[in-house]
């Protein structure tokens, strides 16, 4: 049976119904409903089937930023449940260094991989957006991070997941590090002819390769 609340917030999302959509966001959060459920098949996919709407031309620029902010209020109701879940021996101290590529401003799809990164027990230092490689590279060497996560949504930005790599080559960086790389646009082809490590679909996956890159058992 759908989930009525779960229908409005997508709803909600796509028309940029605020009180809709975190009436409904709260209203699934007190019900008890998975808060990774709430993310991955309410707010993803809503963003999703607007993105659809968008490319045909149903729905403008300013519309589609109305949303995006509309998302990240939802996303204030849902993240702090997800991360009380996170359990006190959970996997501690392993870091991932996460960024959206330079030229790039989505964050939405990082932002959840973050989360659901640091539910899982790592620790997470995210970068934020349009980030340089030199960036990324400093950061590197000032943290010794164990994994980083590159997210590009255009497929004008996704190639820079590539300079990245071969900027850590260059830097004689790429051995200390994993690469892992995700985004709409990005798959496990791509992922494998840059040399990077893992590619993730989605956060929950994201979780998985980033246990698997590091050694770490997976969890039920
Ligand atoms: Co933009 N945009 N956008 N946009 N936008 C897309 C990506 C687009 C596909 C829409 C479309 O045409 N259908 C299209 C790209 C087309 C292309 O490249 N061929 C597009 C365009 C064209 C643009 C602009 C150029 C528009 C313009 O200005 N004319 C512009 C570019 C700005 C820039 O970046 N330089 C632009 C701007 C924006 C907004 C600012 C309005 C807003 C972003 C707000 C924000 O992020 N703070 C926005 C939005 C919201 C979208 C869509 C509609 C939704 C993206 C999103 O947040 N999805 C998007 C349509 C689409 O993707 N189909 C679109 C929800 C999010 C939870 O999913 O990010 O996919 P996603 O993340 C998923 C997975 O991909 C994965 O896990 C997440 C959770 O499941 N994942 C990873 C993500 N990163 C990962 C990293 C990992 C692992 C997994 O490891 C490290």
């Amino acid at each position: 049976m759908p989930n009525d609340d779960l229908e409005i917030l997508k709803a909600g999302l796509i028309s940029a119904d605020r009180d809709a959509a975190v009436g409904a966001a709260q209203r699934l959060v007190d019900s008890g409903m998975d808060p990774k459920a709430i993310l991955e098949d309410g707010m993803a996919v809503a963003m999703f089937d607007l993105g659809e709407m968008w490319k045909r031309g149903e729905v403008f620029l300013p519309e589609v930023v109305a949303s995006a902010a509309i998302f990240k209020m939802c996303n204030e109701i849902v993240e702090p449940v997800l991360l009380a879940q996170r359990g006190p021996d959970d996997d501690a101290g392993v870091l991932v260094l996460l960024a959206t590529v330079k030229g790039d401003l989505h964050d939405l799809g990082k932002n959840m991989v973050g989360a659901m990164l640091r539910t899982s027990g790592f620790e997470v230092t995210d970068l934020g957006k349009d980030v340089s490689a030199d960036a990324i590279i400093e950061k590197i060497n000032e943290l010794q991070p164990a994994i980083i996560g590159l997210s590009a949504l255009l497929t004008t930005t996704v190639p820079y997941q590539e300079t990245v790599i071969k900027k850590l080559e260059a830097a004689g960086l790429r051995d200390r590090v994993k690469v892992m790389v995700g985004g709409a646009p990005v798959t496990p082809e791509w992922a494998d002819k840059i040399g990077a490590d893992g590619y993730a679909n989605n956060a929950p996956e994201a979780v998985e390769i980033a246990r698997k890159l590091t050694g770490l058992a997976q969890h039920a």
